[in-house]
Parts: structure tokens; C-alpha cells; sequence
């Protein structure tokens, strides 16, 4: 039995850890939830499991390394076997998920796309019905003109809004840019938005995973559930 919020993230970290076998090659996600998974691995590495791993972010790679997991990088190793990442919003039935309000999306989604499986680690407060009602979708752009980039967004339906690190300093993402979080009032198609978003010039990425989560495990009062599309 689960209850508290930190134990439903320990118990997916920990269910989701159970999946990695010797010799593969692990994407490592990025948030609290991930922090578990992180940590269980580190367990396991230490008990003799021979693995990889590559970090989505500078913080979840400060972690492995502490923890004694062998970090590469998708330069040697451009497919990875199994990647587990956290999420802020996971629709039901179709698994869209909004991901990014930790700030790494970009290389969240260069992982996903690298990888042969994408299992998604939450605790049942990320399950919604429809996407975008709650949460809004951040979008990494670049520097240069962003305040158009805003504009053809805001074209789209999105509010978007700065991200910002503190007082009047802008968020800067591990790749250097900006993020806007754009706010709609639920959508509709979400992969349509994806899309869509993606085609305004000046977006790097979208924090719209679509059609790439293969389950999601999920803990709740009941303890660990693996949802599927
Ligand atoms: C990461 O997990 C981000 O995409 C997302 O913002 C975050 C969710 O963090 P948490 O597990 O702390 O809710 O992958």
C-alpha cells in the first residue's frame, strides 16, 4: 500500500528499475519521480548490474554519477535500449503526455526518440482525462526573436508565458535556450498540436509527447499500476 506522494515516486522509481537487464543501455529521466528510479539503479549497479546509461539532463547525470552509475553518451551509443522519465500529464487511453515543466525537454525527446521503449514513471495526481486542461505544454525556442516566436504561437490558441528563473531572469535550458509555456484550455488532438507547434519557426521542441510513452506505471493508494494506451 502506497500513500504518501514520495512513496507512490519510490515504488514506480523502484517497479520501473526491475525492467533494466545487464547490458542494456538505459536512458535516465529527469524529475523527482526519476530521482527514485535513479537512485534504485544505483542500488542495482552496485549489486552487479552491468549497464549504461544516458542522462537527460545535467542533474539526473550529477546524480548517476553519484550513485556509480557509467554514463555515455549517444555518440557511442545512438540506440538505447530502455529509457524511464517522469511526466506531468498523462491522458488517458491515448498516453499523451505533457512533459517539460522540469525544464529538459529537449533532451527528454532526443532520448525518447532514441529509444527502443519509453516507460513513463508517475504518481496517479499526473493521470487526466484531457491533456492541457491543468498543465501548460512547455516549448523550448530559441533566443533570437522569441517574442515573435510568442506571437505565431499565441496564433495557435497558446498563452504563452516566459519561463523564468528567478525575479526578471529568464530560464535558460542545458542547451542554452528559452522555454515558453504555453497555455491552452485542454486540447483537443494533441498530436495535431504537436505538429503544429513544431512547424513555428523559432520552436526547438514541444513538451507534447505523442504516440511515444509504451505504458506508464503508475502509483496510487492501490500501489503500482503499468497503464498502456
Ligand atoms: C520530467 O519529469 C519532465 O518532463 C517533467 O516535467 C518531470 C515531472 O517531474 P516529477 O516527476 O518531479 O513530477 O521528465
Amino acid at each position: 500500500m502506497t500513500d504518501t506522494q514520495d512513496e507512490q515516486k519510490q515504488a514506480v522509481g523502484e517497479a520501473a528499475a526491475a525492467l533494466v537487464e545487464d547490458g542494456m543501455v538505459v536512458g535516465l529521466g529527469t524529475g523527482s519521480t526519476a530521482r527514485f528510479l535513479v537512485d534504485a539503479l544505483g542500488r542495482r549497479v552496485g549489486d552487479g548490474l552491468r549497464i549504461v546509461a544516458i542522462p537527460t539532463s545535467e542533474r539526473t547525470a550529477e546524480q548517476a554519477r553519484s550513485v556509480g552509475i557509467p554514463l555515455v553518451g549517444l555518440d557511442t551509443h545512438p540506440r538505447i535500449d530502455l529509457t524511464v522519465d517522469g511526466a506531468d500529464e498523462i491522458e488517458l487511453g491515448s498516453l499523451a503526455l505533457i512533459k517539460g515543466l522540469g525544464g529538459a525537454l529537449l533532451r527528454e525527446k532526443i532520448v525518447a526518440a532514441a529509444s527502443k521503449r519509453l516507460v513513463i514513471i508517475a504518481d496517479e495526481s499526473k493521470l487526466v482525462k484531457r491533456l492541457g486542461r491543468r498543465t501548460p505544454v512547455p516549448v523550448e525556442v530559441v533566443r533570437f526573436g522569441w517574442q515573435a516566436t510568442a506571437a505565431h504561437l499565441r496564433e495557435l490558441g497558446a498563452e504563452p508565458i516566459l519561463r523564468h528563473a528567478g525575479g526578471d531572469v529568464p530560464f535558460i535550458t542545458d542547451g542554452g535556450n528559452l522555454i515558453l509555456d504555453c497555455k491552452f484550455d485542454g486540447i483537443a488532438d494533441p498530436r495535431a498540436s504537436e505538429l503544429a507547434i513544431d512547424d513555428v519557426v523559432g520552436v526547438v521542441e514541444s513538451g507534447l509527447f505523442i504516440n511515444r510513452a509504451e505504458c506508464a506505471l503508475v502509483a496510487g493508494i492501490g500501489g503500482v499500476r503499468r497503464i498502456v494506451r
